[in-house]
């Protein structure tokens, strides 16, 4: 077998080219091998999307599934759900006892990694027939940072970057009021924010009409023009969330244009997941007519005046199925974005959320590089029963987005938002404080607090916090120095220990459950009464 030589190592390797480059070499092959060194200390795992687990651990590590099946499209990559061997989208390393890493990532799209007999395999889902040529490897050995850098700057080189300077300061409407928004709190929440320094004021889930006709529902009877008017006149810029590359069976794009929506293979609508209180489809980026719509969409949100887009359950766009055109499904995705990017202008600052990590690569602006956090540390039933470390909470968002930093040279990176109050909020004031950090690391800020919870000592460590560029410096993979501080992120990164005995059943039971919709519909509309009670308690007041 050939061999790559890395200093006085050699690592053998399957692939039909292999050249040097800087840091390593690039590999030809639309799937190939590459011998891992013996006992391995822990391997690196990247899920797929923004919010699917990114982690190192134990390389014989077995997983238990991560449950609901339901949500399958929504928090993983769906076809390798099943997979006995963990699956890491596009980059897959391990770690020696030296400290060292041997890394194997794509420079292409469609790309699976995994540890598997002694070696990292990498294949490309859909091979062009020409040659191997269009299907690029990176492989790198030496300290953990450099060869992920080198990764990311290759990947630079080949879908470009985002182009703004500094991460704007945000205040995000989601993590206190989640779907209550409405036009009065929302004024009320900009009025008191006063001269706090944020620069973008975001509307989150909440001011359409359904997922799938984004035009002002009548939360909001000024209409979106008019709050994004109220919003400049605060010298902030408006921001807006929407989920573009979704419809649910409320929509008019489901009722009337279901040409739009992927199909499976038995030609029936694919499911992207479940939310809302109803079923996700997804639109099919290839149909002239919906591209044509997705256009007209980021063009009007635009007139209206907002200016910072946060894109959502963009993992739509990729997920496998039939499609108007018969494309691989990241090229497809890929195309979609690039219409949007193009219709919103190089002017609009782009978040991508829930999206595939390199395929929105150079055509966004930032991106969510975890889950989403919570006002809890952890929920043990989705991380512990389910297996599920992509649902909401502290500790999944610090854990994953802690082994996303090495994107940072590529496009900012979004860790959720920071908590400073102590009101509507279980997290303690150290976890509280990592969350911060995590910002401060990430160089990415916003919040969702509203204002009048915060005590005068909150609201002046979120003054600090907006302000303050501490020098970072990356100490070991969780331990960083902020100026002279020491911050460590440990506590986030352990997974929990798999379910057994009784719990199995009370996992089976909880899994069960997380499949039927009827049940998922009723606790979203419970969760929204209690929403709209602690709105009226809490806001009002
Ligand atoms: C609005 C929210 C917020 C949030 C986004 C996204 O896997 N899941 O079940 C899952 C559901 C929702 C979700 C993330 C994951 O939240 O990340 O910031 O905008 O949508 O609905």
């Amino acid at each position: 077998m050939p061999a790559l030589l890395f200093g006085k190592n050699k690592i053998e390797y399957t692939a039909q080219a292999a050249q040097p480059t800087a840091g390593g070499y690039i590999l030809q092959a639309a799937s190939c091998a590459v011998q891992t060194p013996p006992t391995p200390r822990s391997f690196y795992r990247h899920g797929w999307q923004s919010w699917s687990l990114a982690t190192w651990h134990a390389p014989n590590q077995n997983f238990p599934l991560q449950k609901p099946v339901s949500l399958y499209p929504m928090q993983i990559d769906p076809l390798y759900a099943y997979n006995p061997n963990p699956n890491s989208s596009w980059v897959g390393a391990i770690e020696m006892d030296d400290g060292n890493i041997l890394l194997l990532g794509a420079l292409g799209l469609e790309a699976h990694v995994a540890l598997r007999g002694g070696a990292l395999q990498g294949w490309y889902e859909s091979v062009s027939k020409d040659s191997d040529s269009k299907h690029e490897w990176f492989v790198g050995y030496g300290r953990e940072n450099e060869v992920f850098t080198r990764y990311a700057e290759l990947l630079g080189q080949r879908f470009g970057r985002g182009s703004f300077e500094k991460a704007p300061r945000v205040w995000c409407s989601w993590y206190s009021l989640y779907n209550a928004i409405d036009e009065d709190i929302l004024l009320d929440t900009l009025e008191k924010l006063g001269d706090l320094p944020f620069d973008i004021f975001q509307l989150d889930d909440g001011w359409q009409v359904s997922i799938g006709d984004w035009r002002a529902n009548t939360k909001f009877p000024s209409g979106m023009a008019a709050l994004a008017d109220k919003v400049k006149a605060t010298g902030r810029r408006a921001g807006l969330w929407l989920a573009p590359l979704l419809a649910t069976p409320s929509s008019s794009i489901y009722r009337e244009h279901q040409d739009w929506l992927l199909k499976d293979e038995d030609g029936k609508l694919a499911s992207a997941g479940f939310n809302f209180g109803e079923q996700l489809y997804a639109i099919d980026t290839t149909h002239p007519a919906a591209l044509a719509f997705l256009a007209e969409t980021m063009k009007q949100v635009r007139a209206w005046g907002y200016d910072y887009l946060k894109l959502d359950f963009l993992y739509a766009g990729a997920l496998p199925g039939k499609r108007h055109i018969d494309m691989p499904r990241e090229a497809a995705y890929r195309h979609g974005l690039s219409v949007m990017r193009e219709a919103m202008g190089t002017d609009a600052y782009f978040l991508a959320c829930g999206s595939p990590i390199v395929p929105s690569l150079g055509l966004c602006d930032a991106m969510r590089i975890g889950p989403d956090v919570a006002n809890y540390w952890d929920n043990d039933r989705h991380s512990r029963l389910l297996y599920n470390q992509t649902t909401p909470g502290v500790r999944n968002g610090i854990r994953t987005s802690l082994n996303r930093l090495w994107l940072k040279p590529l496009v900012h990176t979004d860790p959720d938002v920071a908590y400073f109050r102590s009101v509507e909020c279980s997290i303690s004031p150290q976890q509280k404080s990592l969350l911060r950090d995590m910002s401060q690391v990430c160089q990415f800020k916003a919040t969702s607090d509203l204002p009048h919870w915060w005590t005068d000592a909150e609201r002046d460590q979120v003054h600090s916090w907006l302000t303050s560029e501490p020098q970072i410096e990356r100490t070991d993979r969780a331990t960083f120095r902020l100026d002279s501080r020491e911050v460590d992120f440990s506590p986030a990164l352990p997974l929990p220990e798999p379910p057994s005995g009784l719990d199995l059943l009370d996992r089976a039971i909880s899994a069960w459950g997380g499949d039927q919709g009827w049940i998922m519909s009723r606790i979203f509309q419970m969760r929204e009464r209690d929403l709209e009670k602690m709105k009226q308690e809490r806001i009002k007041k």
